[in-house]
Order: structure tokens, then sequence, then C-alpha cells
């Protein structure tokens, strides 16, 4: 293909504007023309994705299907066009033709389908599968509105639609001529003929899923995949039978039904939500992307039975989980293989991430749920689960393993021991999370199938969260680290190393980011209405909130910053602003208390005097991809303080690492292997370890000690139930901390590392107030980063899971 210059851009969109829109580029709107640059960029990948179908189809190549209910893909305009190589020349035609390139870019909404890491970690894959040049499709559910909008109204978040399809549709390419057929309700009727045993779903009410594809750009290469986003249409739009008595209203609840399935994301992070919607969900996304990837085989190679050796099905969580059953019936039902053969190709084929050990998050579905809507589904699981048992009984003859490691108990469907029978590898997202599932979770399973288990430690797309959002710091490694290398290589990064007494380097590092907070105080003075202070520590915890997460340990370190001022008014401290963006799951009570109590604090701060110039603290309204990208290279210090044990992995914490700011964290997670690499000295750890949490919590953990004999502690806690100026009081967390309501009192031991976690900001301050050191620090943060790129990553799932080839 021809170079593009920005000239052949600037006629491109010109074009686009007058056959879409009948306007020409002085007529045309911001969003308009946000909209013709989505279509050009499309038409650009759209040859290429039909060169790599065609290649894949050629050299019959093995083909990852990464399934996720959620892909937080955030804005594409400039993704893409940096990834096609097109960033200057989109941003000098849009300049020729009389735009603000910065203008169109911050209008594209976020495409947020998705709650928080783990859809953002899908996101970063597809990324590196493509920059890869792994033969990859993304499967999940276009969903009509995406993650909830939140708003902050006296304090308190308040949830809006989230209608991203507006202006974010400009990616999506609907292929109606491969819609599937996904079947519910119904009966089965089974009988003998023919020397045959026939299974017949009977009665079921149709929904056509309509895929709406998203093709997907690597870096430097022509590769280009797709992610599938299912919609749920009605096959009629009315019952006419029904409409012609007169029942107007009953005829069109098939197709309301239908359509409510595509409608919206579930807002619970880290919750199930135990309701037929959901499941409905899960089931018609499985059900659309088994059957057409089926098809597409068959197309290919006129049998199902070498499916396994061409295809892999990635699960991310187990909410995908029912792609084991649904693929079991398609090889028996309508292929008409063995449960044998089947069950081979099944369980050659399937793979399974898990990316949490909290209780509340791991599936359960009552099984009269499966029954009534899922009938031949729940036959297929039925026997599914009795081979598995006997093969449980047959190895352990224990009745408790047994019960641990059975898929259907107690009227209940346990959809990760589904994927552990079903699945041919089992992994965990960080070496620590990994470990926990052998030794603690699936310890009976790991015990029976050892060579199942596997880590791989998460990653994340270094080109968009270093690269693209950090220009700055992307000059400085290009001239450090050898031009654009770490691009592709991202261990390129560890020659930033060699500079560590380089005064000027240090010197050059500390004006990025002093530039970025600037640029950021702007961004948040126009957009959030706060005016932030660059001479301040920027001190940020972005994150979903969760009460593991322990957003409320920051704030009670905060409140006794600000009682220690109080105390001595004049005293002179380095000035620190703390900066909280978070959502809450809007059926989470507490999680929505906290944000509230962020808010109170930070207005009783931010209105006292004393507090000018020393304190701040601001909670970041609506908390998105497209926000991160502004704050994390503006960011110096990364709170990543979650209980050990419990954060599976984290990749936030990444994101800030690789742009140089300094971690305050526990050994959790991923934290453990950052600390690998940098050491005591390069970052502020502190707090219980993982094996010490549950030894304390085994005997037997009293919080009210805590409280009775540290007096920083004490008064800190007791500001909860006076509260601040606004009148409200915490009373209710101060209870679940202190004496416990309705459960036992503190369980994510925020009292237990607290004392600990002051040391640590303490000492974090201290070293800021040595520039040469902390830029020492920073610069060996950014150089040790390269390990937490997602093609790193990506390769080992292609290597030790999929045994695909990659670049
Ligand atoms: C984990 O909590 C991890 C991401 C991606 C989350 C987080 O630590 O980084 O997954 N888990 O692996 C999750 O959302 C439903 O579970």
């Amino acid at each position: 293909m021809a170079t593009v210059t920005s000239k052949t851009l600037e006629g491109a969109l010109g074009a686009k504007l007058r056959l879409n829109f009948g306007s020409t580029v002085e007529e045309a709107t911001d969003a308009q023309m946000m909209k013709a640059c989505a279509l050009v960029l499309r038409d650009m990948m759209a040859i290429r994705e039909v060169e790599t179908k065609q290649m894949v189809r050629r050299e019959e190549k093995r083909q990852v299907h990464y399934m996720s209910l959620e892909f937080l893909m955030g804005r594409s305009l400039m993704k893409n066009a940096y990834n096609l190589g097109l960033l200057p020349q989109l941003r000098q035609a849009l300049e020729n033709l009389g735009f603000r390139a910065a203008d169109i870019f911050e209008l594209e909404p976020d495409a947020a389908l998705g709650n928080g890491g783990l859809g953002r970690l899908a996101a970063c894959y597809l990324d590196s599968m493509t920059t890869l040049e792994i033969p990859a499709t993304g499967y999940s559910i276009c969903y009509e509105l995406g993650l909830f909008r939140q708003k902050i109204i006296e304090g308190q978040q308040v949830e809006l639609p989230d209608n991203w399809k507006d202006l974010g549709d400009a990616w999506l390419m609907p292929k109606p001529q491969e819609t599937e057929e996904v079947h519910f309700g119904g009966n089965i009727r089974e009988f003998w003929a023919d020397g045959y045993h026939h299974v017949v779903h009977e009665n079921y009410q149709t929904v056509l899923a309509i895929p709406c594809d998203m093709e997907i750009a690597g870096y430097e290469t022509r590769h280009t995949n797709t992610l599938r986003l299912w919609d749920a249409k009605s096959p009629s739009p009315v019952d006419m039978s029904l409409f012609s008595q007169g029942e107007y209203l009953k005829a069109t609840e098939a197709h309301a039904m239908a359509e409510v399935i595509a409608k919206v994301l579930y807002p619970e992070d880290k919750h199930i939500e135990g309701k037929s919607l959901r499941l409905k969900q899960q089931y018609f996304f499985v059900s659309a992307t088994v059957q057409s990837v089926a098809r597409r085989h068959l197309e290919t190679y006129g049998t199902l039975k070498n499916f396994h050796e061409k295809n892999v099905f990635q699960v991310n969580d187990t909410h995908p989980a029912l792609v084991i059953p649904e693929l079991m019936r398609l090889l028996i039902d309508d292929a008409g293989l063995s449960w044998d053969e089947a069950w081979y190709i099944t369980t050659h084929s399937v793979a399974y991430t898990n990316h949490t050990v909290l209780s509340e998050a791991l599936e359960r579905w009552p099984q009269d749920l499966i029954q009534r809507n899922l009938p031949r589904i729940w036959q297929v699981l039925v026997e599914i689960s009795n081979r598995w048992q006997k093969k449980v009984e047959d190895f352990y003859h224990d009745s408790t393993k047994t019960e641990d490691m059975a898929i259907i108990w107690g009227g209940q469907v346990r959809m990760a021991n589904l994927c552990i029978a079903g699945g041919m590898a089992v992994n965990g997202v960080s070496g620590l999370h990994s470990g926990i599932l052998k030794k603690d979770l699936f310890r009976n399973a790991y015990g029976m199938e050892p060579w199942k288990f596997q880590n791989v430690t998460n990653g994340i797309d270094h080109r968009r969260w270093l690269s693209e959002i950090n220009p700055g710091l992307d000059r400085l490694i290009r001239d450090l680290a050898g031009g654009d290398e770490y691009l592709l290589h991202p261990t390129a990064l560890s020659r930033l190393d060699d500079y560590a007494d380089d005064a000027e380097v240090l010197q050059r590092l500390s004006e990025i980011k002093r530039k970025n907070k600037e640029a950021f105080a702007d961004y948040a003075r126009r957009t959030q209405d706060v005016v932030l202070n660059p001479d301040a520590i920027f001190d940020v915890q972005v994150k979903r909130l969760h009460e593991y997460k322990r957003q409320l340990l920051n704030a009670l370190h905060i409140i006794t910053l600000y009682q220690q001022l109080q105390d001595d008014p004049g005293r002179s401290m380095q000035p620190q602003t703390f900066l909280f963006g978070a959502k809450a799951a809007p059926g989470y009570a507490v999680a929505k208390r906290i944000i509230h109590l962020i808010n109170s604090l930070a207005d009783q701060i931010n209105h006292d005097p004393i507090c000018k110039d020393k304190l701040q603290v601001v909670f970041l309204e609506n908390y998105r991809v497209s926000l991160a990208e502004q704050l994390i290279p503006a960011s110096e210090v990364s709170q990543q303080i979650s209980t050990a044990g419990k954060e599976a992995s984290g990749t936030g914490n990444m994101k800030f690492m690789m742009n140089g700011a300094l971690t305050v964290g526990t050994l959790d997670g991923a934290n453990v292997e950052m600390h690998d690499l940098l050491g005591d000295e390069n970052m502020f750890l502190f707090g219980l370890h993982a094996d010490e949490v549950a030894e304390l919590k085994a005997r037997g953990y009293l919080p009210q000690r805590l409280y009775a004999r540290d007096p920083i502690l004490r008064r800190a806690l007791d500001q909860l139930k006076t509260g601040f100026r606004d009148g409200v009081s915490y009373e209710d967390l101060f209870a679940r901390l202190v004496t416990g309501s309705n459960c036992a009192a503190d369980e994510y031991l925020l009292l237990a590392d607290f004392a600990a976690y002051c040391a640590a900001e303490k000492r974090m301050v201290e070293t800021y107030a040595n520039p040469a050191e902390w830029n020492r620090m920073s610069l060996h943060n950014i150089a040790r980063s390269g390990m937490f790129a997602a093609d790193r990553a990506v390769a080992e799932y292609a290597d030790h899971i999929w045994h695909v080839g990659h670049r």
C-alpha cells in the first residue's frame, strides 16, 4: 500500500464527511469529524483483517478465542492511529482541516464494556495478541450501556447510564450474514430411532445473535484481529398471532426478552449476581461463539474431529464456563460424536484463568435456574458432574474431597470446578496468586491433576500505557534505550538502569514528571473543577472501591496527618495531595459509604485554612480508562495497599511503575514480583505477608485490642464517629472496623497494618525531600517494568497454554 500522508488522510476524511454525513469539512461538527476519523481508519483495518483471515485459513493456523464478558477498551482513535503508524499524520490532517486534534480525541467516549482489572486485561491482551501476530478473536456482548457514569452529588455516588454507542459505534461493523441462533427454555424429548438415541430440544425461545465486529490493529504489523461483540435481537418484532387477538403488549414480550440480554453490563466487580438475566447473557455469548467458531472450522476442514488441534478457548474467569457443556452439546447433538470423543476434544481446547480467590466472587448457579433456562445444557452438566465425581472418588476415596471438588452439589452448579474438570489448563495471574490456588483454593484438584496448574503473571499494553500517554517519557527512553526498540522488546527498558547516577538524566526525568503534573492539574481544572497544587506530592489510589483494596486505610492515615496538623498548625511539611478515583458497585452499601467518607474528609481538609498548601484531598469523579491515561503519567506515589493474599495481581500497580511512580504497597499480587525486581530500596513496602494474615486469622484476630493500645489509631477511628464539618457520622464504618456489625470486625486487617502503613508513608515523604534519590528510584522503576508488558504475558500463554506460534 502506498504510504499514507496527512494529505491522503485529509482527502479521505473529506470524502467520508460528504458520503456519510452529507457535510463539507467546513460544516462538519467535531463529533462528525471524530466519526469520520474512525471510519477512515476502520476501512484500512478492514482490508488488513480480510488478508489476515485468508492467511489463517490458507496456512491452517491454530486460533485463539479469548472469551470474556468484559473488554474495557476505553478509547480507540488515538490507539488505532498509533498502531497503524499514522498518529502524527492524523494530527496534522486534522489541524490542516481546521480542527484541534486534541479536541477530537477528547470527544470519543470510552467503550466501557468492563468493570475493572479483568476487563482491561482482556483489552491489553487483544493488543498484544495482534502485535505478536497470533490469530486471535475476542468475544463478548455488545452492551448497549457500558459501566455506569459516576456523579458525585453531595459527597455521594450517583449512577447515570453510559450511552457509549452514540459516537462509539463508529468502530462497529455489523455482520448480519453471520448471525447465530441461541435457544432458551423449552423441553427435551429423547427417543430411539434407526438404532440411535435422539435428543430434540423443543418449544424453545430463539434469540438472534448478531456479530458487531471491532477491528484490532497491531503495532508494526499488518496482522489484524477482531473483537466480536454479539448483539441480541428477537427473530420477530411482534408475535402476530397474539397481536391479532388484541394482546398487543403480550405480543411484544418475546421481543423485549430477547433484546434485554444485550442491554447493560453488570456493574458488580467481584460479586456474583445470581439473576437469570446474567445467566442468559453468559449462555447467549457462549453459544453464539461456539457455534460460529465450529461453523467456520467445518467450512475449512469439513469435520469437527480435529477441532482441538485448530482452536483454543481461553475463558476469562468462570463467566464463560458454559463453553464446556455447550461445546459438548454441539459435538454430540449436532455433529453426532460419542461422549468420549467430544470430551477429548473439549478438554483439549478449553483453558481457564482464575482472577480472584474472594469467596463471594466464585460463581455458583442455582441448579433450577439452569434447568429452566437451559434444559439441554443441564443434562450435559449432570453427566459431566457424575463422571468427574466418580473420577475423584476413585482417586481419593475421601468424601470431603468429593464434596469439595464436586461440580453439582447442594442444588448449585460450581463454575470453577467445572472449568477445572473441563479445561486443559488452569492459571492464576501472579506468582503469589497461582501459589494460593495450588495450596489452598484448588488444592484437591491440584493434588489429582497437578499438570494442569500454571502461572501467568499479568501484563499491560506498554505502548498505550507508556508510549502513547506519556510522550515526554517516551522521548527520554528513545534517547537512552536504543530508539523505539522497547516498543516491541520491552526489556530494552532495562538500559535505563545505566543512568542511575547521571544527574542530567535524573533532572530530565523530574522535569517530565513536573510537566505531566501541570498538564493533569490543567485537565482537572477543566473537567473536575478542582485546583491542584503541582508542588505537592501526587499520591494516588485509583481502582474499584472494595474493602479488600483498603481505600479506608488510606483515609485513616490522612485523618491522622490532619490531626497532627491541627495539633501543630504552624508545622512545616512537604505538601501532599491525595487523589482518589473509584466506582462502587451500586448495590455495595459499605463501598458507597467509603466514597462518602472520602468526600466528607476532602471537604473538611480543603476548607480548613491550616491545610492550605500542605494537605489536599481530591475524589476524582467517574474514574475510567481515559481519566487514568491523564492521571498515571502525573502520579508520583502509587497506593497498592490491599490485604496480602486478596489482590490476585493488580495491573494498575504496573502502569504506575512504568510511568515512574513509586509504590507504597503490601506484598500482595504482582507487587511481590515488583519487589523481587526492585528490592526494598526502590519501593515502600509495609504490612503483614499473606501467610501472616492467614496465621493471625487462625489465631483469632482482635482489632479491639489494637484500638485500645494505639492512641494515634484510636484518635483516627474516633474521628469516624464524630465525622466532619458536613455533620455526617461514619459510626457504621467505625463499627465495621472495631466492634463488628453483622460480621467479624475488620475482616481486611486495616488496624493490624495501620502503624506500618503510617511508617511507610513517612519514609516515602522523607525520601521525597531528596530529589536525586527519588528520581533515581523512579528511574529504576521504569527500567525494571519491562517484565510487566502484556507482550511477555501473552507470549507465555502462547508458549505454555495455547501452543501457537508468535512473532
Ligand atoms: C483481580 O482482582 C487482577 C485482575 C486481572 C481481578 C485483579 O487483581 O489484576 O482481575 N479479578 O487479572 C476479578 O475481577 C472477577 O475477578
